[in-house]
């Protein structure tokens, strides 16, 4: 078995990245500049939107953090993006999912000006990826292909199943590896709550995706002997028995999946770490008009 590192990879394209924008600074006179939207205080959206601040400061980005209470009103809310919009020192900004219930995220998506939607969660961005069109990816999909690529993973022919179909993971990972591109040309097989025969579906996948959210989920019976296995799932496991009082798990069961697989992505330090690269990719792309303009 051999471990896919996504936080040595993330830190290899930061360190890259760092030197193009130093680059782009000097013959532009000014940086990148990504801003994120924050409302309340769960936890791990805190944690995330912390990991993507940090990364900004890392290349050289600046960054600005928009903190709304978690009684915010969808109209504040809306308000809060079309500044956003509007502001031309911003190049691209996200709002952090989830969103409390009384927020509609669809309508907030689509308020979004898809040319800083730099999370690509615009309905414009996902249909110009599944019509191959120059857009911004998903952050982790788009994660997902840089180390299938630094690892020179075929995919071309392969048989890919992925379980999970959210608008951020699982679908859009499907269409990418169907299509015909660098990491494309697999034969993908999309399952979810509803599939039959699971196990036997996967046992003969060449790359497992596994964006399910449900902590241990893929079992060492559901891998066959050999297989690359992807592991998108971070979750928060609560026990007194670990020296912070939580640890973070994957959606597969890496102890004994590690025998199974010839590659596998770790949790934490495999796609969560080229979730936050991708996005600083999309931010640089918006700097440079890159995609649109
Ligand atoms: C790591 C996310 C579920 C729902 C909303 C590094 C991140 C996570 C893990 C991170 C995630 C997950 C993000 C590690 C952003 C990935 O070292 O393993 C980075 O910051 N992520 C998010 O913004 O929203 C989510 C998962």
């Amino acid at each position: 078995m051999k471990l896919i590192d996504g936080k040595a990879v993330a830190a290899e394209i930061k360190n890259n990245l760092k030197h193009e924008v130093d680059a782009y600074r000097l013959s532009s006179g000014r940086s990148p500049h990504l801003a994120a939207i924050l409302v309340g205080d769960n936890p791990a959206s805190q944690a995330y939107v912390g990991n993507k601040v940090k990364s900004c400061g890392e290349v050289g980005f600046n960054s600005t953090l928009i903190r709304l209470d978690a009684n915010t009103s969808e109209d504040a809310l809306l308000h809060q993006i079309k500044l956003l919009n509007e502001d031309p020192d911003i190049d691209g900004f996200i709002v952090q999912l989830p969103l409390p219930d009384h927020i509609d995220e669809v309508k907030v998506t689509l308020a979004i000006d898809y040319k800083k939607d730099v999370d690509g969660f615009h309905p414009y961005n996902f249909g110009r990826m599944a019509q191959g069109l120059p857009c911004f990816l998903p952050a982790t999909p788009y994660g997902i292909t840089l180390l299938l690529e630094r690892y020179n993973i075929e995919t071309a022919g392969k048989h890919v199943v992925v379980v999970g179909r959210s608008n951020i993971v699982g679908t859009p990972i499907s269409i990418l590896l169907s299509r015909k591109s660098k990491t494309g040309d697999a034969t993908v097989t999309l399952t979810h709550s509803k599939t039959k025969n699971l196990q036997s579906i996967l046992l003969k996948a060449d790359i497992i995706i596994a964006a399910i959210g449900i902590p241990n989920f893929i079992k060492d019976d559901m891998v066959s002997q050999g297989a690359i296995v992807i592991d998108v799932g971070i979750n928060r496991i609560e026990s007194e028995s670990y020296t912070n009082g939580s640890k973070l798990v994957g959606d597969v069961d890496f102890e004994h999946v590690r025998y199974k697989a010839s590659m596998i992505t770790p949790v934490p330090g495999g796609v969560g770490p080229m979730t936050v690269v991708g996005l600083m990719l999309n931010t640089f792309k918006a700097a440079k008009k890159e995609v649109y303009q």
